[in-house]
């Protein structure tokens, strides 16, 4: 690089912690700019690679209105759970803050005063859609409607989810209240405007003239519809209780917009960051020798690449040199998306790989590696699990850790587990073919993650453990070995031979270690641990050397980095999401028919009274849940073991579209024990299991609050 920055200042955008976030996320915003930043490390640059949890906004507080609780609950919540994931994956933020911190209050109320009092922001009084129900405006996700480009029915007041179109409240048809249904009504009320309108000469020179070149065209593309669309002056503030208060006269009841606070998080995580490492946060957005890049989705592109620069020019920052933002991932043919359930959660990820006895860091590695390589860098691309596990199998196990492998088993067998000496005499065109891809490999990678294109540049790495399994199979030292004198050894010239190919294969070795360190941070740890070398030798200045490894110097005994994933888990993996999705069709078809039966005032059914003896017939148990298994052929089915203390039950249940058999293993449930037994597809059930069900559908254990022993009564 040319003009090399003094600090990198590195963003991801901050997840709405109002829920789990699935793959693609990760895939879109996080993984690429985690690379990005090992990468800078190990260059030794300066940098500070900040996220956190974005806490405000209708996001929050209508899930929270959801899940009964307050937005409070649903940030702590969820703060906690995307925090772990990030860390279990290997994201190596330098700080994972959140919006809710006082510092990013005041911070955010700093701006928004100082852009106020400079006269940068307008106050109007506009009509905006009301809930005469409710008793509040209707902006963002609290209203709903017919999008005009594609007719979806629910897209949002600020955005249809569905073509990804930005929309304002005015643009639906047939507008409704998310909170009510009900149709609103027009209030007028007094907001506070951004005018994108007078910057657009700003706009229009910075991105389509400076950055026309160096910027994704996906980017550049969006940003040029909006500008040339003609941009409008856009509220930041809102007439919500949940978020950051407006600073200013007037300002009561209202809080700044999401949107306008969320991007502002960045620099209030900077600060955190500072005062938690006693360092200076000024020059990282003062300082235009920093160089600031956001990694973001596309549906952020307008508020990275158009508002927030607007606001940074205003409040006297620095502007992001680069916004790189992928594309969507798609998942087995259709859309990602959590609130269908066709999704693979982070945590589903982490629980069902990582922390189990065959998974651990190599897992978080394989994934790390298939997202990288299907990475939706220029259009959208697709997860399948079959594709998952044929990436992993043939590219890290069969090509990268086979080679490693062999180098180690074949260096213990035939170099007496040392570093060989490498003979300058009989180095042959194989061997320097070898030593030269070696060499080249750094700066292609280097140039290709410098251009953020990561997918490319770890095939690159990839494609020199290749080359090495094929030299090795070319110099084939274990044929050579065969060459053997009167004491049943390889002769002199046999183990010159043997020597140079397996020095080379170490010094490969260790080369792949530091140029896979930014992808798969865990094997490059795992392979210094091989190596006997400290973490300093995966210094990118170390990359392209050839002399790595000492002659002399003894090194582990080979240990598997990967393991391969089979058929059994990709079918496991498949069926869950298919059992997911049905899951969640059904609570939502159920939630919609909950909110037509309340619209019609419907009665919830009561039984007709009965006598106690009546009751008193039924024999009622606390029993655990032993074993857990899907009967075949019926999706509905689940049969269970249960241990009710005097003897051991087989009870069929109709629960397998509510929970995974594995999950509900060793949990305590209410049993009627003498229910006259009953066939199932073949099964003899002995008993049912009492069940709550929600308005939803959704349902829950009813059992003791603790455990009692098997087989207690409940009367
Ligand atoms: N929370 C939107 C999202 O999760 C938003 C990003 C903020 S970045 C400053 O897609
Ligand atoms: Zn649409």
């Amino acid at each position: 690089m040319t003009n090399e920055p003094k600090r990198y200042l590195i963003t991801s955008a901050l997840p709405y912690a109002n829920g789990p976030k699935h793959i693609g996320h990760l895939a879109g915003a996080y993984l690429p700019a985690d690379v990005y930043v090992r990468y800078l490390r190990a260059q030794k640059r300066d940098v500070v690679y900040v996220c956190g949890s974005d806490e405000h906004g209708a996001a929050i507080t209508i899930q929270a209105m959801k899940e009964n609780t307050t937005p409070r609950a649903i940030v702590d919540k969820y703060h906690a759970m995307l925090k772990s994931n990030m860390a279990d994956l290997g994201i190596s933020f330098d700080i994972y803050h959140r919006t809710s911190e006082p510092i990013h209050h005041e911070t955010a109320q700093e701006f928004f005063t100082a852009l106020n009092n400079n006269g940068d922001l307008e106050q109007k009084e506009t009509e905006q859609y009301y809930d005469e129900e409710a008793k509040t405006f209707l902006a963002d996700r609290y209203i709903i409607g017919t999008c005009p480009v594609c007719s979806n029915d629910s897209a949002y007041g600020d955005q249809c989810e569905k073509c990804g179109t930005s929309l304002s409240p005015e643009q639906l048809i047939n507008p409704r209240s998310t909170l009510s249904g009900n149709a609103p009504v027009k209030r007028a009320t007094t907001h506070w405007y951004l005018p994108l309108n007078k910057h657009e000469d700003f706009l229009r020179k910075w991105i389509l003239e400076d950055h026309k070149e160096d910027w994704k065209a996906n980017v550049v593309g969006q940003c040029k519809g909006w500008i040339e669309g003609g941009l409008l002056p856009r509220a930041v503030t809102r007439d919500l209780e949940w978020g950051v208060k407006v600073p200013a006269p007037g300002g009561e009841g209202k809080v700044l917009y999401v949107w306008f606070d969320a991007p502002i998080g960045y620099i209030s995580a900077t600060k955190q960051w500072a005062l938690d490492n006693d360092k200076d946060w000024k020059p990282y957005w003062q300082d235009k020798d920093t160089k600031l890049v956001h990694f973001i989705g596309k549906d952020n592109i307008v508020f990275h690449c158009i508002i927030f620069p607007v606001m940074l020019k205003l409040h006297g920052n620095i502007l992001p040199e680069n916004v790189p933002s992928n594309e969507f991932m798609n998942l087995e043919g259709d859309k990602m998306s959590t609130s269908r359930g066709w999704s693979i959660e982070m945590d589903d990820y982490i629980n069902d790989f990582v922390k189990k006895e065959n998974g651990g860091d190599q897992m978080v590695d394989a994934l790390r590696y298939y997202l990288t390589n299907i990475a939706p860098e220029t259009k959208d691309s697709e997860f399948t699990w079959k594709g998952f596990q044929e990436a992993v199998n043939s590219d890290i196990v069969g090509k990268f850790g086979n080679f490693v492998n062999r180098t180690f088993v074949l260096m213990h067998k035939l170099c007496n587990g040392k570093v060989p000496p490498f003979h300058t005499d009989i180095i042959d065109d194989i061997d320097s073919e070898m030593l030269d891809a070696i060499v080249k490999t750094k700066p292609v990678v280097e140039n290709l993650i410098e251009g953020y294109k990561f997918r490319d540049a770890l095939f690159e790495v990839i494609m020199l453990s290749d080359a090495a399994n094929k030299y090795m199979q070319k110099k084939e030292p274990w044929i050579v070995a065969k060459q053997v004198g009167e004491d049943g050894k390889p002769t002199a010239e046999a183990q010159k031979i043997i020597d140079n190919c397996l020095h080379i294969c170490l010094q490969t070795t260790a080369n792949l270690a530091i140029l896979i360190n930014p992808f798969l941070p865990f094997a490059a740890k795992k392979l210094c641990n091989l190596m006997k070398v400290v973490d300093k030798m995966l210094d990118w200045e170390n990359a392209g050397k050839t002399k790595l490894l000492s002659v002399g110097y003894s090194l582990r005994p080979p240990e598997l980095l990967f393991r391969k994933i089979d058929d059994t888990e990709v079918a496991e993996q498949v069926e869950k999401l298919k059992i997911k999705s049905e899951r969640l069709k059904m609570e939502n078809s159920n939630a919609k028919e909950n909110e037509k039966q309340a619209a019609e005032n419907v009665e919830i059914a009561v039984k007709p009274e009965i006598q106690f003896d009546d009751f008193a017939k039924i024999d009622l148990k606390v029993g655990t849940i032993l074993s857990a298994e899907k009967v075949e052929k019926a999706d509905k089915l689940l049969k269970l073991e249960i241990d009710l203390g005097f003897e051991k039950r087989t009870i069929v249940s109709g629960i397998a579209l509510h929970f995974d058999p594995v999950t509900i293993i060793g949990k305590q449930v209410t049993v009627v024990t003498n229910l006259a037994p009953r066939k199932m597809r073949g099964i003899e059930s002995n008993g049912m299991i009492l069940m709550a069900e929600d308005a939803n559908g959704k349902l829950r254990f009813v059992n003791p609050d603790e455990a009692v022993a098997n087989g207690s009564g409940v009367s």
